[in-house]
């Protein structure tokens, strides 16, 4: 995309203050004397009132304090811009940031995770939340997604008991962004509806290796509305042009402690260093008139349409370019509703949409303290907005004119309301009864869990059972895990055996009806969603000492470096290493400071002295024997691969290789060939080698 002057951003320079100049002053512009001593009666006495700066310093620091978001309370955001491909839209919808290809729309996204409090890790077992706020001429449309592409829940009136039971428990408060807890999966097996997001959550769906690496899902149905009032059916979708990559769950758990802040490090990160995060939007499209031609309810937001279904039709392209500037006031302050829309796309009657409409707005009023927080800078339209809505705390506009009401004649009749492009709500046709009852159509609870299950490939369905059973073993009572396994049974049996062994408990004894029905879903499987061509922004750590190979080092980076992967020298002190031939080199990371799992993949640098003071440094050897269990790539070229052999690792030829995913030259210096660095980023591009077994590795 052209870097074209964007109006977000000139808008957001109006705000914008630059803290690295000029003289401090107080909120009032006045410049102060000193702001280290508050003044008091003698060098000893009473600090005085009259010391209004000090007051209104120490006041304002009292005021810091929001409400956090109740949910995805933590999140990192980011600025960039969206373009569509073409105007193959415009049949269905009349939103021009859709179909028109003349037009980039500037866009703020926000990615959270749901479960924990603001200040908890990254890397914990979640839902991630993928919230963009197109700016378009029209008025903002936020598309507020999750990188699941289906619900816990049915109805929004069941919201506040869903997440009451995943968050901490009232009485105590623990356990802290985690599902792994007796509410949670009492809620579980009482709720049948929760079974498939419950699968997604168990699966490697729910540790993302980055944002910048997991698709997004707009979830319920929604509407397009062309120019004649006509309505398609459609489903968002944000495919990473990265692919899609997890976590594995023991890696997670260190990276919380390890770098709490791992994934919003990473998109901060690659977003500074020019290493822009692009997603491709496709939609389903479905015509009003096959709304009943599925085995579920479209509006049923538990399920999915399966892609072989109803392909994914891509459509556009987003790119994130800009970090914010200040995180309070852009990435705390945003504030997302389901219901700004523009023309072109409207709401259906999924009874989950519906409450969260009412939600977002309702919420931002207790968070953003009052009614004027879409004037906050982040939350401005570019779009003109002019009406008689007035008042309240924080209002920053100033309206002028003698009339704040429509219809006047005092204004001149303005604003106008209504001529072109105006929003029009689609003029459903309504009729019915006032009752509370879920419909008949909702009440299919285990065909989509099962064609998630056997979707997966081999190590996918190995770790979904891995997660059950590390979840359910933390219940303390065995009725809960009763009734799960009760559930698991009812959707698949392997499954429930499995999980059932791993926790050592039997599988309830209960009449099942056929559950060979399921499809299966090529496209669940992330196997199918990775890119395995690019190692772009890969992270590999190159363990060196002093007397490294530099010049091997030199020539496996600049081929890495090349290809758009980040590599880092690892050592076992700060500084710089000193090579074998007399040269320096700068160490990135003391080993001391950083972890296997803070990284992609490991390659061992040669060099006969730093190889055997790396063959004497413990975690050094912990560090390629976690990556190993870890199952990444390890690498080795020069004297590298004694060390791989001193803790039992064998690279072998080239099949070998692959399947192990150990990858070794002995070649050194500028004799290190192309073809080691080839091979490496093969298994590097896959992200992991599912093939290699681990269960024996002491790490
Ligand atoms: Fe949300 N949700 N939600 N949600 N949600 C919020 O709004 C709510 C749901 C999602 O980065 C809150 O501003 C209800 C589904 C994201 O700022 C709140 C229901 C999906 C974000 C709220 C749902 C989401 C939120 C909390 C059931 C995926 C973060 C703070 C009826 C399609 C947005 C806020 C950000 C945030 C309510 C269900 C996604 C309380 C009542 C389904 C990504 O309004």
């Amino acid at each position: 995309m052209d870097d074209v002057s964007d109006p977000k951003q000139q808008q957001l320079d109006q705000y914008r203050v630059d803290r690295e100049q000029g003289r401090l002053t107080t909120q009032q512009g006045v410049r102060v004397d000193s702001t280290d001593d508050a003044l008091s009666v003698g060098q000893r006495g009473p600090t005085l009132l009259e010391d209004f700066h000090a007051r209104e310093k120490i006041t304002h620091f009292d005021h810091e304090r929001i409400p956090e978001r109740v949910v995805h309370a933590r999140g990192a955001g980011a600025y960039g811009r969206f373009k569509v491909y073409d105007d193959r839209l415009a049949q269905y919808t009349a939103a021009r940031f859709l179909t028109d290809p003349s037009r980039e729309t500037p866009v703020f996204v926000r990615f959270s995770t749901v479960g924990g409090s603001r200040g908890s890790a990254d890397t914990v077992r979640d839902v991630r939340g993928f919230a963009t706020k197109f700016y378009t001429a029209e008025g903002n449309y936020d598309l507020v997604g999750n990188n699941f592409p289906v619900f816990f829940i049915q109805d929004g009136i069941k919201f506040p008991d869903f997440v009451h039971a995943v968050k901490p428990e009232p009485h105590n408060e623990i356990p802290q962004a985690s599902s792994a807890h007796d509410t949670l999966w009492d809620f579980v097996g009482q709720q049948a509806e929760t079974l498939h997001a419950i699968m997604w959550l168990m699966s490697d769906r729910a540790l993302p290796r980055s944002y910048r690496m997991m698709q997004g899902f707009g979830v319920h149905t929604f509407r397009f509305v062309d120019a004649a009032g006509r309505a398609t059916f459609v489903k968002f979708h944000w495919k990473p042009q990265l692919g899609v990559h997890s976590l594995v769950w023991d890696e997670c758990q260190q990276v919380a402690g390890r770098d709490p802040d791992f994934n919003r490090r990473d998109l901060w990160d690659c977003i500074a260093a020019g290493q822009f995060p692009r997603w491709q939007l496709g939609v389903q499209l479905v015509p009003q008139e096959q709304e009943f031609d599925f085995d579920f309810d479209l509006l049923d937001a538990t399920k999915l349409i399966p892609e072989e279904q109803v392909p994914v039709l891509p459509v556009g392209e987003m790119v994130l370019d800009r970090n914010p500037d200040n995180f309070f006031a852009e990435t705390e302050q945003v504030a997302f509703h389901t219901a700004n829309l523009v023309p072109g796309i409207d709401f259906t009657d999924d009874p989950l949409l519906q409450l969260r409409n009412f939600s977002y707005l309702d919420t931002q009023l207790i968070r953003l303290g009052g009614p004027n927080f879409s004037q906050l800078p982040v939350n401005r339209p570019v779009a003109d907005v002019r009406n008689h809505q007035q008042d309240g705390y924080g209002q920053h506009a100033i309206p002028q004119g003698e009339a704040a009401y429509t219809i006047n004649t005092v204004g001149g009749g303005c604003p106008v309301v209504g001529g072109d492009g105006e929003f029009r709500h689609h003029p459903d046709r309504l009729q019915g009864t006032a009752i509370r009852q879920r419909a008949e159509s909702f009440r299919e609870y285990y065909r989509q869990p099962r064609m998630f299950w056997r979707s997966m490939s081999e190590p996918e369905a190995d770790h979904i059972v891995g997660a059950f059973v590390f979840e359910l073993g933390k219940v303390t009572r065995p009725a809960i895990r009763e009734k799960v396994l009760e559930h698991l049974l009812r959707i698949d049996s392997d499954l429930a055996d499995r999980v059932a062994t791993g926790l050592g408990a039997t599988v309830p004894d209960i009449a099942l009806g056929d559950d060979d029905d399921a499809p299966v879903s090529p496209a669940l499987s992330q196997v199918n969603t990775a890119d395995a061509g690019s190692i772009a922004t890969r992270k590999i750590a190159i363990l060196a000492a002093d007397g490294a190979d530099l010049p091997g080092i030199a020539r496996v980076r600049s081929w890495l470096d090349e290809h758009g992967a980040i590599t880092e020298i690892v050592a076992p002190h700060g500084g710089s290493i000193t090579g074998a031939d007399g040269q320096t080199l700068p160490v990135e990371r003391p080993l001391p400071t950083v972890a296997s799992v803070l990284y992609d993949a490991v390659l061992v640098a040669g060099g006969t002295g730093a190889v055997e003071t790396l063959g004497s440094v413990g975690p050094a050897l912990h560090f390629v024997l976690e990556a190993f269990k870890h199952r990444k790539p390890i690498g080795a070229f020069g004297d590298g691969e004694s060390l791989l052999r001193q803790i039992g690792l064998v690279a072998g030829d080239a099949e070998q290789a692959r399947q192990n995913g150990v990858v070794a030259t002995t070649a050194s210096g500028a004799e290190v060939p192309d073809r080691f660095s080839e091979l490496f980023a093969e298994l590097l591009a896959a992200h992991r080698v599912w093939s290699r077994a681990t269960d024996a590795v002491p790490a």
